[in-house]
């Protein structure tokens, strides 16, 4: 016979829980919350499901990852209009002298996943920057100018597949609601008939604007153009004119035609200069060569290179920016002099991924030194350790900050991207500053814009999580979050604790499902009740025979969804965590993206989540532990986030 709802309370409220599970504390949400007041009946329904999240917790968390199936048939196949569900995606960019702008999922086309449009539909953002429709990959020109804030971005205007790229434009007041404009470049010249690629745009003296962009010709061989806007009078920037005598770059002797491209953003030389770099590589060695100029249209190779690192392969979207030692604002890129440092970013076409180090700039031989050769560019630092590409800052004199933009791919199949009708978006722009406490890292933070978008609180203080416990966190919806939280272990465990696993991998070690002391612990966002499928971001304590604590940020895909035709890896790395400080998370859920913040924006992590249940009222939240020895307080403020106009 089937227990009666009565029968269930009775029995939870009675008995004792088979795991650990600390009450949500009443009466804690600021005036005007309107968190909803549970009645008994409600309060078993919930019950019940705690006990089946946690049962699933217990199973799904010790349970071992996805098994990806080997040797897998990743060879091209033609055509994608009206692509079938089950094919193996083609390669896109390498051939025309790019990096792969398509993800090749590690499963084979008989995994596909029967999607439905409800599914596709939820995957949508609200708050992240994406076009309309169709493909969109690296940011490109942005710029602050007479009172508009221009993003524009490389753009296939025809498919939801990388192709014949142009410069896509929309504006905003704030960064975060847009107004789509008409693409901006097409490819209607030789000098770039196969694509107007990445480039970046510089503010003259005058308040004037010109653009520096790739071109991929008739050829396929990679120039530098110029272009400026038809009208400056118009802040909208809507047409451009390309400089007729473009290009104005070709590739210089030695270098391969199609290993030179994205310019950035000119600086300012001792000697009243502009100064640009470009990527490269020669051999395996990524270079960044420097171009002086005095009017964007002629210019001189220097002899020496920014920099070079061996082994990292092709430089794309190189950045070079100053940063204050002491001050909290973003600083021009022509700002030098001994209270400033510098930073060579570049994404590398091998891996990926995007990577920084700090350093010094010698402006009289343009040669950029690291400060610590180990963490050099492409081997050390990267801005994201999720998926983060293509990345571009640019001085906003608006707000005296530095403001990063970067392209965030799909990572399911292309077939549902063109069932979605659409692929890519943009990370919500964040500020760079130096890390001041520790002077060796940058510090990323969402614009304070995104703040306006924050709506409904809840608050949660000091939730105990005991080992090996999931606390649901009871929200209208969990789509699309602010998540501000700190996390407290317990000191007395950790001053006791006599283990060494400071060799911790979050990728390698099992993700949330390895547990360790004193980790790991912190969120399951898009977690579908019962745990079928979840998304944790956690914190993972490991400590060293010398006592010392090494801090790591994961978020964890593996089991993020049903579907197997989508990327579950594991992200995560090291985050400095220092004397004093708790340790402190912020996560931003807008349907499919995640982006993660540990300790202010030392260390990020963006994943790209698809799942298949934990979708629009089906998509909770919950507070999780598997630390073995210690249990862990958490202090959570959640906003729900308004959409952005998009
Ligand atoms: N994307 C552009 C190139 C750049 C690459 C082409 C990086 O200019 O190197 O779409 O994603």
């Amino acid at each position: 016979m089937m227990a009666s709802l009565s029968d269930v309370e009775n029995s939870i409220t009675t008995s004792t829980l088979p795991y650990s599970y600390a009450p949500l504390p009443n009466g804690e949400q600021p005036a005007g919350n309107d968190r909803p007041v549970h009645s008994s009946r409600k309060t078993a329904l919930f019950l019940v499901s705690v006990f089946l999240a946690v049962a699933s917790l217990v199973a799904l968390f010790a349970g071992n990852g996805p098994v990806l199936p080997k040797n897998l048939n990743t060879s091209a196949v033609p055509s994608t209009a009206g692509m079938p569900e089950k094919v193996v995606p083609l390669s896109r960019g390498v051939e025309k002298g790019v990096s792969e702008k398509s993800f090749h999922p590690l499963l084979g086309a008989d995994n596909s996943f029967p999607w439905s449009n409800n599914m596709l539909d939820w995957q949508r953002t609200a708050f992240h920057f994406q076009p309309k429709k169709n493909w969109m990959n690296d940011p490109n020109g942005p710029v602050f100018y007479n009172g508009w804030y221009h993003l524009f971005y490389q753009y296939h205007p025809d498919a939801p597949v990388w192709g014949k790229i142009v410069w896509g434009h929309a504006v905003s007041k704030d960064l975060i609601n847009w107004r789509h404009l008409p693409i901006a470049m097409e490819t209607d010249e030789w000098y770039d008939e196969q694509g107007v690629w990445t480039g970046s745009a510089t503010i003259l003296p005058n308040g004037e604007l010109v653009v520096l962009y790739t071109g991929s010709t008739n050829e396929s061989v990679q120039v530098q153009n110029l272009a400026y806007p038809a009208d400056p009078s118009d802040p909208l920037l809507i047409k451009w004119v390309k400089y007729p005598g473009n290009p104005v770059l070709v590739p210089p002797p030695g270098i391969d035609n199609k290993d030179f491209r994205d310019p950035t953003t000119a600086w300012k030389t001792p000697e009243g200069k502009w100064r640009i770099t470009i990527g490269s590589k020669i051999n395996k060695t990524g270079i960044s060569l420097v171009y002086d100029t005095e009017d964007f249209k002629t210019f001189e190779l220097l002899d020496g290179l920014l920099h070079a690192v061996p082994g990292t392969g092709m430089w794309e979207c190189v950045d070079f920016y100053p940063i204050s030692k002491q001050g909290e604002n973003g600083l021009d890129t022509s700002v030098d002099g001994p209270g400033v440092k510098h930073v060579v970013k570049a994404s590398m076409d091998d891996d990926r991924n995007d990577y920084y180090a700090i350093g010094t700039y010698d402006a009289y031989k343009g040669k950029w030194t690291p400060d610590n050769p180990t963490l050099d560019v492409g081997i050390g630092l990267r801005y994201d350790y999720g998926i983060y590409y293509a990345s571009k800052t640019f001085y906003d004199q608006n707000k005296q900050r530095r403001v990063l933009w970067s392209w965030i791919k799909e990572t399911d199949t292309e077939a549902s991207d063109i069932k979605k009708g659409w692929a890519s978006l943009m990370g919500v722009p964040r500020t760079i500053v130096l890390d001041k406490k520790t002077q060796s890292n940058i510090i990323q933070w969402p614009v304070e814009e995104i703040n306006l978008l924050r709506t409904n609180l809840t608050v949660f203080k000091n939730v105990v999580v005991e080992s090996g416990s999931l606390v649901p966190l009871n929200l209208p919806s969990a789509s699309q979050l602010d998540i501000v939280a700190e996390f407290e272990v317990d000191k007395k465990t950790v001053e006791r604790l006599n283990v060494a696993d400071i060799a911790y991998d979050c990728a390698k070690n099992g993700g949330a499902a390895q547990r360790g002391a004193l980790g790991p612990f912190g969120f399951s966002v898009l977690a579908h009740e019962g745990l079928a499928e979840h998304t944790p971001v956690y914190f993972y304590v490991a400590k060293g025979v010398d006592g010392n604590l090494q801090t790591f940020f994961c978020a964890d895909q593996s089991r993020s969804s049903n579907a197997n035709d989508v990327d579950k890896s594991i992200y995560g790395s090291i985050v400095p965590v220092l004397k004093g400080e708790k340790l402190a998370m912020r996560i931003l859920v807008d349907h499919s993206i995640v982006e993660s913040f540990a300790q202010e924006g030392r260390t990020c992590i963006t994943s790209r989540v698809y799942p298949t249940k934990a979708i629009n009222n089906n998509a909770q939240l919950f507070l999780f532990n598997n630390a073995t020895a210690t249990k862990v307080t958490a202090s959570v403020n959640v906003w729900q986030m308004n959409s952005a106009h998009v």
